[in-house]
C-alpha cells in the first residue's frame, strides 16, 4: 500500500461510484471536477489548527527556546532529503551518489513526509515533462490554491495517469534504497516525521509532551510543507523569467530562501539536470548545493552536472525576458507563435539533445 493509498479515498469508493453514479459520463470523472478526498482535507485542517496552537504556545511563552531551535533545525535537515535527495539526485539525476549518501538522504526525506521517493519523483518528472498542462499533477494554470496544496486534496486529472505512464522510472526501480523506503514507508515515516521530533524535546530537555507535539511535530511539518509548495505555486506565478519567458516557471528569491535553493525555478525548468538548480546566487540561498559540494569533496557524490556559460548565454539571448545580465536586446516578434521547447525531466531523459550533453560541464567525474 502506498502513502497516497493510505491517505486517499479507498479505491472501493471509486468502484462503487461506477455502479451507482451513472449520470456522470465515465471519461469526465477525473477532469476538472474536484473529486474531493475528505480524508486529506481533514488531515490538513487538523494540521493547520494544530500549527496555530503551536504558534500560540510559543507566543504565550509556554515553549522552551531549545524546542523552537530544534524544530527549525529539524526542518532544515529534513529539507535536504527533499532538495538534494528526492529532487536533484533521484528526480533529475543531476549528480550521482554512493550508497551511504543515498541512505542518508532517503532517511532525511522520510523525516519530511512528502510521499516516498518513488511517488515524489514520479509526480515531479511528470510535472517537468508536461508543465502547466492537464497532465501536470499541480498544474499552475488551475490557480494558486490548486498548485499550492489543492492538488493534494482531490483525485488527479486523468491525463496525469495517462501521460504520466510514459515517464521512465526504471532507474528508481533498480535502486534498492528507494524500493526499501517505498516498502517500509507507512511504518518508518510516522516514526521519523512525527514521533521522533515530538519525543526528542521531551527526552532531552524536559519539554511538555503536548507542546512538543504541537511545535516540534505539527508546526514544523506544516511550515516546511508550505515552503515546499511555494515552489509549485509562487514560483510559477511571480518573478522573472531570465532564461525562458515562454514558460510559467519564475526565478523567485524569496522562494529560493524558503526552499533552500529551489526557487530559481525558471532556470531549473530550462536546465533541470543542473545539480545547483540555479545559475547565480551563493550557498546562503542554496544550502542544498553546499551539501552536495561537501559530499563531493569526500567522494560521496560525483558526476555533478552544470550548464556551461556558453549554453546559458545562448539560451538567454534566444528566449530570456531581458532580466538576465547577459541579455541585451529582445526580439518579441514571434511571441504569439512560440511553444515551450523540448522539456526534459533530467539528465537521463531520452529527449536530451546530444548538443546539450556535449556542452554540459561535469565536475568530480567518476574515474
Ligand atoms: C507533498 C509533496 O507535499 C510536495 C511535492 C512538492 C514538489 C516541489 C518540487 C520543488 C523542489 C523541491 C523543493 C523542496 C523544498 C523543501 C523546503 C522545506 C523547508 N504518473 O496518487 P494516486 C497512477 S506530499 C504516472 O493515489 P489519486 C499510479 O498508478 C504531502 N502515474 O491518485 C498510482 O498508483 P501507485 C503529504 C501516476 O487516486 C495511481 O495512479 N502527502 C501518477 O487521484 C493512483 O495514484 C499527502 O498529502 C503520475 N504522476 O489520488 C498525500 N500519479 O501509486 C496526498 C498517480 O500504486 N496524496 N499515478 O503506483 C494523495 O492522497 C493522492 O495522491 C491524491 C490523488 C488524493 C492527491
Ligand atoms: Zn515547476
Ligand atoms: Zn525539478
Amino acid at each position: 500500500m502506498t502513502a497516497s493509498a493510505f491517505l486517499s479515498d479507498d479505491k472501493a469508493i471509486e468502484e462503487n461510484m461506477e455502479h451507482t453514479d451513472t449520470h456522470i459520463p465515465r471519461g469526465k470523472r477525473r477532469d476538472y471536477e474536484w473529486q474531493i478526498v475528505w480524508r486529506n482535507v481533514l488531515a490538513f485542517v487538523y494540521l493547520h489548527a494544530a500549527t496555530f496552537y503551536g504558534f500560540y504556545l510559543i507566543f504565550i511563552g509556554k515553549t522552551k527556546l531549545l524546542t523552537v531551535i530544534f524544530a527549525l533545525a529539524f526542518s532544515a535537515i529534513s529539507a535536504m532529503g527533499v532538495t538534494a535527495g528526492a529532487h536533484r539526485l533521484w528526480a533529475h539525476r543531476a549528480y550521482k551518489a554512493r550508497w551511504p549518501l543515498r541512505l542518508f538522504l532517503a532517511f532525511l526525506q522520510t523525516m519530511a513526509f512528502q510521499n516516498h521517493i518513488y511517488e515524489w519523483v514520479r509526480d515531479h518528472r511528470v510535472h517537468h515533462k508536461f508543465t502547466e498542462t492537464d497532465a501536470d499533477p499541480h498544474n499552475a494554470k488551475r490557480g494558486f490554491f490548486f498548485s499550492h496544496m489543492g492538488w493534494l486534496m482531490v483525485r488527479k486529472h486523468k491525463e496525469v495517469f495517462e501521460k504520466g505512464a510514459s515517464v521512465d522510472m526504471s532507474d528508481l526501480e533498480k535502486d534498492p534504497i528507494v524500493m526499501f523506503q517505498k516498502k517500509t514507508y507507512l511504518v518508518v515515516m510516522p516514526l521519523l516525521c512525527f514521533i521522533l521530533p515530538a519525543w526528542v524535546p521531551v527526552a532531552l530537555w524536559g519539554e511538555n509532551p503536548w507542546t512538543s507535539w504541537y511545535v516540534g511535530a505539527m508546526m514544523r511539518y506544516t511550515i516546511s510543507l508550505h515552503f515546499t509548495w511555494l515552489v509549485n505555486s509562487a514560483a510559477h506565478i511571480w518573478g522573472n523569467r531570465p532564461y525562458d519567458k515562454y514558460i510559467g516557471a519564475t526565478d523567485n528569491k524569496t522562494v529560493a530562501i524558503c526552499a533552500f535553493g529551489e526557487g530559481w525555478h525558471n532556470y531549473h525548468h530550462v536546465f533541470p539536470w543542473d545539480y545547483k538548480a540555479a545559475e547565480l546566487g551563493n550557498y546562503s540561498t542554496n544550502l542544498s548545493t553546499a551539501l552536495i559540494d561537501f559530499a563531493a569533496k569526500y567522494g560521496l557524490a560525483y558526476d555533478l552536472k552544470t550548464v556551461s556559460v556558453e549554453m546559458i548565454r545562448k539560451r538567454v539571448a534566444r528566449t530570456g525576458d531581458g532580466s538576465h545580465p547577459f541579455n541585451k536586446k529582445i526580439d518579441d516578434s514571434d511571441d504569439d507563435h512560440h511553444h515551450p521547447e523540448n522539456p526534459v525531466w533530467g539528465w537521463d531523459d531520452e529527449d536530451m539533445t546530444e548538443e546539450e550533453r556535449k556542452l554540459a560541464e561535469i565536475a568530480h567525474k567518476h574515474k
